[in-house]
């Protein structure tokens, strides 16, 4: 296990003891803390000026009332966030959650994240994350319509292309974001285009976000077994999830020549070994908005749907959680190992638990942690706003060109920077130094703001 440094303890300490009660963010703080031990030690001016203070409290919290009227006539009241984390690097940007286990907690996890990621990718853009405890699931398009107009008419005040740019995440795809940018755009009188991204082509969007976490997350998986003169290629594949990043990154696993066997959502999972008809998968989950139980029952013989379990208990070569936080934990993760997992790359948030992180550690388990793996998403998005800001609209081919250039570039200078700090292939700390290195030498120059 990592231990944290000495002058970084009392800086932890004072994180829980403010922030009480947020455990997914303790878990966040805690990790990024751990790894700065060696960067204090060789670079002392970065624990001066209570830099490492600084950026563990976010710049400016926002929490908000949502009402909005049911399809019964009835009002309903929701709770409201958006976290401005960290502005060093360029405006904040980060995606919009709505799903109901969210709380303020989680927002600030996925912000802290958010700010290490964005800096990784190299690209002018401070870190943030927003949401609501909404529930979406099984809700009119109406109903979704009048929640993110509720949703938008408060957080408009706070937004603008040039200080804070949300995009997507669980929940909000690009007809949440659609509906978000239409209320933006009435109440301001202003077609902003760079005030969201994830939008649609038809209005400013840019080709291959849609793609992009699921497949910059292969991308870097690719990159990852390449170095050890591996690749996707015969592999059983294991992706949880069946959602954005879940779907884009099975479709490029296919197209590297893996083989998906199993995938799932928060109501069980699918094993097919003939390998996933992604195809079906898109049918039921992006166009009838069904429980992925429908594949096996459509699929018939042989294709298994197990309800509630664990996916994990899957036997695979490469894994690939795509859903959520802390949904791989330190059995899952026993149990990846026993059957031989080679690489693990989080498409997700912080999706393994600490104990399964340091099971794959132990078991020298290709390990890409999710802001190194999946900041292919946000790296597009900052493409997005690029081809606004220029009032152009790039190829697909062009798009996707940058976004492998980029998550090759993240994965090297994460490989690098480990190898720099006497760990080599410890993803978890290269990706931690590389990414707050950046933000400290911003914050440096900025002063104390
Ligand atoms: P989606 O809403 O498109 O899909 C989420 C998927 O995860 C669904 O299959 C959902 O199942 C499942 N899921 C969600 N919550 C839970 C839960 N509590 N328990 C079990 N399963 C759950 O979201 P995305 O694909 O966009 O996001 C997935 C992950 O990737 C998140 O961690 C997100 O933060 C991260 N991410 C997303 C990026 C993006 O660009 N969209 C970029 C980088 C990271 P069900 O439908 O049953 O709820
Ligand atoms: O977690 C993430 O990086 C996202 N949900 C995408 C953020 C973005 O601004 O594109």
């Amino acid at each position: 296990m990592n231990r944290i440094d000495e002058k970084l303890e009392p800086i932890l300490s004072e994180v829980l003891s403010r922030n009480a009660g947020e455990r997914e963010f303790h878990q966040a703080a805690r990790e990024v803390l751990e790894s700065l031990g060696r960067v204090v030690a060789k670079h002392p001016a970065y624990a001066e000026d209570a830099l490492i203070e600084r950026i563990c409290e976010p710049e400016r919290q926002i929490i908000f009332r949502v009402p909005w009227i049911d399809d019964q006539n009835q009002v309903q009241i929701n709770r409201g966030f958006r976290v401005q984390f960290n502005s060093a690097l360029g405006p904040y940007k980060g995606g919009i959650r709505f799903h109901p286990s969210v709380n303020l907690g989680i927002i600030k996890f996925l912000g802290f994240e958010q700010v290490f990621k964005n800096a990784l990718t190299g690209l002018p853009i401070g870190g943030g994350k927003g949401g609501s405890d909404f529930n979406p699931r099984g809700r009119s398009d109406r109903e979704i319509m009048r929640f993110c107009q509720s949703f938008m008419t408060e957080l408009h005040r706070h937004i603008g292309e040039h200080t804070d740019v949300p995009a997507g995440d669980i929940g909000v795809g690009g007809r949440e974001i659609g509906y978000m940018f239409g209320q933006y755009k009435r109440l301001t009188n202003r077609f902003e285009a760079g005030v969201l991204t994830g939008k649609g082509l038809s209005y400013g969007g840019s080709r291959a976000r849609t793609e992009a976490t699921g497949y910059g997350a292969t991308y870097f998986v690719q990159r990852m077994l390449e170095t050890c003169g591996e690749s996707f290629d015969g592999k059983r594949v294991v992706v949880s999830g069946a959602g954005n990043v879940a779907i884009y990154t099975m479709e490029k696993v296919i197209a590297f020549g893996g083989k998906i066997v199993a995938c799932s959502d928060s109501g069980g999972y699918v094993v097919d070994e003939a390998g996933i008809d992604l195809d079906l998968i898109k049918e039921i989950k992006q166009v009838r908005r069904e429980r992925i139980a429908e594949y096996a029952r459509q699929k018939g013989a042989g294709k298994h749907y197990i309800e509630g379990g664990s996916i994990w208990d899957v036997a695979c070569d490469v894994a690939m959680p795509s859903a959520t936080q802390n949904e791989l934990s330190g059995k899952d993760a026993r149990t990846l190992v026993k059957n031989g997992v080679q690489a693990v790359g989080e498409g997700a948030n912080m999706p393994s638990t600490p104990d399964a992180v340091e099971v794959f550690r132990r078991a020298n388990v290709l390990f890409a942690p999710g802001k190194a793996a999946n900041a292919g998403g946000v790296a597009t998005s900052a493409l997005e706003m690029q081809q606004n800001a220029s009032r152009d609209s790039w190829t697909f081919e062009q798009t996707e060109a940058r976004l492998a250039e980029i998550m090759r570039n993240i994965h090297d200078l994460c490989a690098d920077t480990a190898s720099e700090y006497g760990a080599p292939r410890d993803y978890v700390l290269g990706a931690n130094i590389a990414g707050f290195v950046r933000v400290a030498e911003a914050m440096r120059a900025l002063g104390v703001v």
